[in-house]
């Protein structure tokens, strides 16, 4: 059962789609106090904290429960920290943070949906585009408090009829994700391996990459063009002296059956003759200060203005821009920079160095000089920046004008949704590869999302792992992480560790920042294991497609954690290194440096694989219980649940390549366990 509560008069943000069965109340005061919201004035209790600060926010309706020492506090989707967010307070605000460390609160996604599992289960969706607050258990250990700056919202609470405490988790999940809508279908190619890198600069750049991967019979379906690509990083424009023959070039990647995929930026760069920006410019498609100017802020290409992707109008236009590149067969894209990034705007760059100037003549000393580097640092993705522009947003009642602070977690969701409707407008017949960084609850029905600039950490790994599940219940399903890290020089070992997680993961990508160590697969020493890994990888596809093609149509999540399944064991409930990934398996990946096993926990008997090439593994029955189990470098270990099975293909060196019709069952000794394989 799904109860909306209408407080004041919310923005729309076509979050929910699906409002069959919604119960819908006006959230007068009287109703506020009764579900326990209540106006912030009396309770500004929240401990300070460094990357917060609240005080400055107009608005603040506060909603604040108790919770019992054993609850379970699930949900938040891309974040950091636990599959349990309890013990930290976290912020919905899209950022473009690149440390992902245990001290941030917020990164690219805002998605201000929780599951709440104590006395009680229920579901709690807070559908407001602005900033939301959820300290859970920060200041108080046992108390979570929701700050939602504003009198204007929607709160959803969603609470599950059957008893059973596994069949709840799921229900509400579904029900959930049924409001929202259906997640984002990626095409079957991508669910190949990828490489990507910040650096590649010509076409011979990536043919060499292609080359290298082919040679060592690493599969691979897809190299990604990073910002290089264009004409001084201007969006839909094309580099000629790099790409000369850009239409050729893509056939001709094709016919080794490798897909390009551009970036795309949000910043449309300010340039006379650039037609993206002069018409843009024309037909008032920009974001504007309040005096009516366009807004202009600093970006990659230098000075920029950012489209107005919450109007309608904009959208259509933006999307448009795509055609150039579908038009030369390109089949898909990444949505970067749309939180949005701003490195400055043009307007505090000029006070900053006023400010500056004064500092010139003083004798630093300890409070100065530090004011002095915060007026440089101070310049990016500032609050007061956000705080000055302005969208025309197309609402069911028609134009309103809203400032960017009030919104901003919503513009990279709808610069998505302009890129997924404009393929629907220009290429019906054609399933085109989107996934944005930024996201809010929503743009799960036209993209995935990677999840930024991590690094090359061996935390990243299991920060990865942790993510999965509760970006799965917000409806994110096509995702992944930069595998072996974006920032940072990786090794190979961690590398190689990585890949056997992402050989899980829909999609694996492996991505450097400029700079870094070069980290495409045949860089390394055991080229040869890279290629026994991705080549199970594949192998793993038939399966790997079929469990996504399922959560997507169920509404149902790909990764689950064991307290989902086997919510009374008390292991089980406390396994954040563990998973289970669709009806078939549990994974348990290495993410320590020089481990040679794992301790692995067992909720049931289940069947032991130990796989280090396609048609080099071994099963073994293992009992419920405590394990510590070997698990050499360039080996996989992962397990089937009993009752089931897996299917096994014979690899290939694309996606196309693989046979799903030759698979293997993999299953307990005796079992005759099926499985439902989906491959169309
Ligand atoms: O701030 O386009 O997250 O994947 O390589 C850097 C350059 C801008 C950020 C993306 C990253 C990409 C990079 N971009």
């Amino acid at each position: 059962m799904i109860k909306e509560y209408i407080f004041g008069k919310p923005f729309e943000t076509y979050a929910v789609v699906d409002r069959t069965g919604i119960i819908t109340e006006v959230a007068n005061e009287d109703v506020a106090k009764r579900i326990g919201f209540k106006k912030d004035e009396a309770d500004r209790a929240l401990s300070p904290y460094g990357g917060i600060t609240w005080d400055d926010s107009e608005y603040v309706m506060t909603y604040a429960v108790d919770m019992g020492k054993d609850d379970i506090v699930y949900g938040l989707g891309e974040n950091i920290r636990g599959i349990n967010k309890r013990g930290w307070i976290y912020e919905s605000k899209c950022s473009d943070d690149p440390i992902h460390d245990e001290f941030k609160s917020s990164l690219y996604g805002a998605h201000n949906f929780i599951m709440m599992s104590g006395e009680e289960v229920y579901g709690l969706f807070i559908d407001y585009p602005g900033r939301v607050i959820w300290d859970i258990g920060y200041s108080h250990i046992n108390k979570m408090q929701v700050l939602v700056c504003s009198e204007n919202f929607k709160l959803y609470v969603i609470n599950s009829e059957v008893a059973d405490k596994k069949e709840q988790y799921r229900d509400i999940i579904k029900q959930f994700r049924k409001m929202i809508g259906q997640s984002y279908v990626a095409p079957r190619w991508a669910f190949g391996f990828q490489q990507s890198r910040w650096g590649y600069q010509n076409q011979g750049d990536i043919e060499a990459v292609v080359e290298n991967y082919r040679k060592n019979n690493i599969p691979i379906d897809a190299v990604y063009m990073d910002i290089d690509y264009m004409e001084r990083f201007k969006d839909f424009t094309i580099d000629s002296e790099k790409f000369p023959a850009f239409e050729k070039f893509v056939s001709k990647m094709k016919k080794q059956h490798i897909h390009l995929v551009p970036i795309i930026d949000a910043g449309v760069k300010i340039e006379e003759g650039y037609d993206t920006y002069e018409e843009g410019v024309k037909k008032n498609y920009f974001c504007k200060e309040e005096d009516g100017n366009n807004f202009v802020a600093g970006v990659w290409p230098g000075r920029v203005h950012f489209p107005d992707f919450l109007n309608a109008q904009a959208r259509d236009w933006f999307g448009n821009g795509y055609k150039v590149l579908l038009d030369a067969g390109i089949d898909g894209f990444w949505n970067d920079m749309n939180e949005p990034a701003l490195f400055y705007s043009e307007k505090h760059l000029k006070e900053a160095f006023d400010e500056i100037e004064t500092y010139k003549d003083k004798n630093l000393d300890i409070d100065t000089f530090f004011r002095l580097g915060n007026i440089v640092r101070g310049l990016g993705n500032n609050l007061g920046d956000y705080k000055s522009f302005y969208h025309r947003a197309t609402q069911p009642e028609g134009e309103v004008l809203v400032r960017h602070d009030h919104v901003h977690n919503i513009y990279g969701y709808n610069m998505t949704r302009a890129a997924s409707d404009a393929f629907k407008r220009l290429v019906p017949d054609k399933n085109i590869l989107m996934f944005s960084r930024a996201s809010y609850i929503g743009m799960h029905r036209y993209g995935g999302i990677w999840t930024g600039d991590n690094y090359s950490w061996w935390s990243h790994i299991l920060l990865l792992l942790k993510m999965l599940p509760s970006l799965n219940m917000c409806g994110f399903m096509y995702i992944g992480a930069d595998m072996g890290g974006f920032g940072g020089n990786v090794t190979e070992d961690l590398l190689m560790r990585w890949t056997e997680l992402s050989m899980f993961v829909p999609l694996m990508r492996n991505h450097a920042a400029a700079g870094t160590r070069n980290q495409e697969l045949y860089r390394f020493t055991d080229t040869e294991a890279f290629a026994r890994l991705v080549n199970i990888r594949y192998a793993l596809i038939p399966y790997i497609y079929s469990e996504y093609m399922k959560a997507v149509a169920n509404n149902d999540m790909m990764y689950i954690p064991l307290s989902f399944e086997y919510p009374c064991d008390k292991y089980a409930v406390n396994a954040e290194d563990q998973m289970l990934v669709g009806e078939s398996i549990m994974i348990a990946p290495v993410y320590t440096q020089n481990a040679t096993g794992r301790y692995v926990y067992l909720p049931e008997n289940m069947t032991m694989v130990r796989i280090r090439a396609v048609n080099d593994y071994e099963l073994t029955e293992c009992k419920a219980g405590h394990h510590y189990v070997d698990v050499a470098l360039d080996e996989v270990v992962f397990f089937i649940r009993e009752g089931h099975a897996l299917p096994l293909a014979g690899s290939g060196q694309y996606v196309d390549d693989i046979d799903a019709g030759e698979v293997t069952l993999l299953r307990a000794e005796g079992s005759n366990a099926d499985y439902e394989l989906i491959w169309d």
